[in-house]
Order: structure tokens, then C-alpha cells, then sequence
């Protein structure tokens, strides 16, 4: 009795010394955050991303998702995921030849014939290749999204031709290649974060602005944009980063399942794309857009030529047409 007592005493203090000693299961919190609305084709893969990373981790990571910019436009977002003091972000590449120059060789004007072109070869030996140069500049790439097929908008008149855009000052993502091309189109470039474009084209600092139907409608821009032309002048892809020290600390089952999460990310941003693409011409001329739909793009690539021989020498001629002539 007296043993028994004593023993029932040592277990229950032994037990009691166990739970306290027993942390309950750790959360690692992680930041990720998108410039544009959650209500988009990029809060769509955020919010997926998060999700899947809970439940392939049973929990064990919890991924904060911020929106509309609150926590800086695309290039200090990437500066921030570079520096650490953020471990994710999913940006389109506007901001990233700044920190993987590499990379800029997408932001060519009509290098991809449509979307199914460029999907491809991102997804393939391509575009994984860009993916490898992150990891020296302290970025781990997990996946190509997508941003879209960029078509211009402005106040000021119809845009049908290349001369209808002679003048137009018109905000440009800051990104070297488009900045060059868009001076040879005959608009005047101004580079600008996107969370200062609403207010910029409500106040009439700059006369338009250039982006995919996801990111025009999600933005509201026919608030404020009276014509919308569908130059799809550039295609914009989009990637999905992380801090590398963050990633590196990862064990490796976690590893796959941040990676297996941005593939279910990449494929409902893809998906939200192509739904956005269906709806958004129709929906924007209900609310008021002058929409031009049939572009001689041919015309607009005409006033390319020194551009294009320019990006030649400064990408490799040869690096441009393995992408325009991939299958
Ligand atoms: O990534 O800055 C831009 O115009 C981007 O296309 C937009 O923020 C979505």
C-alpha cells in the first residue's frame, strides 16, 4: 500500500515534470505578401500557398499573407526577402533583373507567342535554368507564376497604332527592358511602384499605365482609365521567392512541402488567369472602357528593330531564339 502510494506519487510528479518539459509543438510564422488586391489572379496563389504549406506541415508553419502592397511595392519586397526580413513574396518579374539581371530576358516585347508558349517554357528547361540563379543572390526561387499578357491603358485617346502612343507619358513597372522598349513605342516611360499607380492615374500625373486584364480589373483601373488596348505587347511572368537562409533551415521533408505548395500556388494563379482573360474584356466595357481588340501587333514590333538588334548583343541572339522557337 505504502509502495504502491509512493509510486502513484513519483509517477504523477514525473508526468507533471514531462508535459512541463514537452514544448507544445512549434510554429514557425513566415511572411509572404503580393502588390496588387487579394481579390486577384496573385492573392489567389498567395492564399493557396499558405494553405497548402499548413496542411502539408500539419500546422507547423504559418503563413501570413499581406495584400495591396501594405508591406511595399515588388522591389522592396524582393529586397526584403533578399535581406531576410521577409521570407516570401510572389512578384512579377518587373523589379527582379535588379537583383538577377539574368532574368530580364523575358521582359522582351513579344517574345512569347501566347500562353500556352510561355507556361511551357517557364515549366521547362528554360526557364528551371533562370530558376538556379537565384540561390547566389540569396533568393530561392520556388516557382514560376504568372502575371500575364500586358495591355496598354490610357485617358487621353484610343490607342490603334503605334503613332496613336507618341507622347503618352505613361507609368512603366521599374524595369530596365521594358523602359527601353516602351522609348521605341513613342510613349515617355515613367517607372513607378504599384501602389502609387491609382492615385498617379486618378491625379493625372501620368496619362496611362500597362498591365494584364487580372491586374486591371483587380485594381479598378477603369475608375480611372478611359481605353484599353490589347497590345499584349509583353508577356509578365511572375515567381514565387524566398529568403535563402529561411529556406536552408528548412528540414527536408519541409523543403518538398514548401515546394509541392507552390506548384498547387502556381496552378491556381495559372487557372484565376485564364478565367480572368475569359471575363475581363466584357466586364470592363460594362463599366465604361473604350476597348480596342484587333491590333496590328506586327506595327508595334516594327518599331522595335534597333531595340530588338540591341537586345541581341546584350542577351545573345541565340538565347532569344531557343526561347521564341520553343515547343
Ligand atoms: O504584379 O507593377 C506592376 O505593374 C505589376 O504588374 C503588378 O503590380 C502585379
Amino acid at each position: 500500500m505504502r509502495t504502491s502510494r509512493l509510486f502513484m506519487a513519483l509517477m504523477a510528479s514525473l508526468g507533471a515534470a514531462l508535459l512541463s518539459a514537452t514544448p507544445a509543438a512549434a510554429q514557425t510564422n513566415m511572411k509572404i505578401n503580393i502588390s496588387i488586391a487579394q481579390n486577384s489572379h496573385q492573392g489567389v496563389a498567395i492564399d493557396t500557398f499558405a494553405r497548402e504549406v499548413e496542411k502539408r506541415t500539419g500546422g507547423r508553419y504559418k503563413i501570413q499573407a499581406f495584400y495591396s502592397g501594405s508591406l511595399g511595392g515588388e522591389r522592396e519586397s524582393v529586397e526584403a526577402v533578399q535581406l531576410g526580413t521577409q521570407e516570401l513574396t510572389f512578384t512579377s518579374t518587373g523589379p527582379v533583373p535588379n537583383f538577377v539581371p539574368e532574368v530580364a530576358i523575358l521582359d522582351i516585347p513579344f517574345l512569347f507567342r501566347d500562353y500556352a508558349h510561355a507556361r511551357s517554357t517557364l515549366d521547362g528547361p528554360i526557364g528551371q535554368d533562370l530558376l538556379g540563379k537565384f540561390p547566389s543572390k540569396g533568393i530561392v526561387a520556388l516557382a514560376w507564376g504568372e502575371n500575364g499578357f500586358r495591355h496598354m491603358t490610357n485617358s487621353k485617346r484610343a490607342v490603334n497604332a503605334p503613332d496613336d502612343l507618341k507622347g503618352l507619358k505613361m507609368r512603366t513597372m521599374e524595369n530596365p527592358v521594358h523602359i527601353q522598349a516602351y522609348k521605341a513605342f513613342g510613349i515617355i516611360p515613367t517607372p513607378m511602384a504599384f501602389p502609387e499607380v491609382f492615385t498617379a492615374l486618378q491625379q493625372g500625373t501620368v496619362d496611362g499605365q500597362e498591365n494584364p486584364l487580372s491586374v486591371i480589373t483587380s485594381a479598378k483601373f477603369e475608375q480611372v482609365q478611359k481605353h484599353l488596348s490589347l497590345t499584349g505587347h509583353v508577356y509578365s511572368p511572375a515567381l514565387l521567392l524566398m529568403n535563402k537562409a529561411a529556406w536552408d533551415k528548412l528540414p527536408a521533408a519541409d523543403k518538398q512541402a514548401f515546394s509541392e505548395a507552390a506548384k498547387e500556388a502556381v496552378k491556381a494563379n495559372r487557372a484565376r488567369v485564364d478565367d480572368d482573360e475569359r471575363k475581363a474584356v466584357a466586364d470592363l466595357r460594362s463599366k465604361g472602357m473604350n476597348v480596342v481588340e484587333n491590333l496590328d501587333k506586327g506595327k508595334f514590333q516594327a518599331t522595335l528593330g534597333p531595340t530588338y538588334a540591341d537586345f541581341g548583343k546584350k542577351f545573345g541572339q541565340d538565347n532569344i531564339d531557343r526561347i521564341r522557337n520553343y515547343k
